[in-house]
């Protein structure tokens, strides 16, 4: 297995360091089918040099994996991501992207350990391979939000009809976004971070 932070000289960089207000930290998972673009999101947003355990595609998942819509995939996480991303001097996320071949789900439990919420990654143009992961997190009462990722050629579904085809409850937030663009990954993270706050205050009303 490939990590590729193993070759990095010892001794924390700058960035790497948190700051001393640093006071609250949150384990938010990614999670989607296969080849929706978890790993870029993880590695589009954090602020430390991701931990990606990315391996070459074999011919052990040929008739295996799902490759439709993806055949210029040639790489696919066997394990996790991991980053980070400070939203503010207090508040501080850690990212855990979890594999999407349904042969390395079993990694899921550990994972999920602890986790706050859930960001769920779909490709517009093949929504289905997201379907059992969202049953999964509502399995698991684990709150989270729907990211749509944009690829070339994807359809531009109205959230509506999303909502519908994923079966999603109304509050359920679903953003667009380019997992390719830090901006776009944070206003993802945001969306969830807003989502939890509201159930928060929502449950001590309650
Ligand atoms: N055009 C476009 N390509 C993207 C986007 N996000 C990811 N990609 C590309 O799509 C491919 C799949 O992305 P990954 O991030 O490996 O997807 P993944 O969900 O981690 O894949 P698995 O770990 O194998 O399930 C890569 O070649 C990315 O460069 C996007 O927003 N737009
Ligand atoms: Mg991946």
């Amino acid at each position: 297995m490939d990590f590729e932070n193993s070759d990095t000289p010892a001794g924390p960089r700058s960035e790497d360091v948190l700051p001393d207000t640093a006071a609250t930290a949150v384990k938010v998972v990614v999670v989607g089918g296969f080849g929706v673009g978890k790993t870029t999101l993880v590695g589009s947003v954090s602020e430390i040099r991701p931990l990606t355990t990315e391996e070459t595609m074999t011919q052990a998942g040929v008739g295996v994996d799902d490759t439709a819509g993806v055949e210029r995939k040639t790489q696919t996480t066997v394990a996790m991501d991991f980053g980070r991303i400070s939203i503010n001097s207090e508040l501080v996320l850690y990212l855990f992207g979890t594999p999407g071949q349904q042969r390395f789900w079993f990694l899921w439990r550990g994972l999920f350990e602890g986790a706050l919420g859930a960001v769920v990654l779909v490709d517009p143009r093949r929504l289905e391979v997201s379907f059992d992961v969202i049953g999964r997190l509502e399995e698991r009462g684990v709150p989270f939000v729907v990211a749509v990722n944009y690829f070339p050629g994807s359809p531009e579904h109205p959230v509506e009809e999303l909502r519908a085809a994923l079966d999603l409850p109304a509050a359920v937030p679903i953003v667009y976004c380019d997992a390719r663009r830090r901006e776009s990954s944070r206003d993802v993270l945001m969306a969830l971070m807003r989502y939890l706050q509201h159930l928060a205050t929502t449950q001590e009303a309650s």
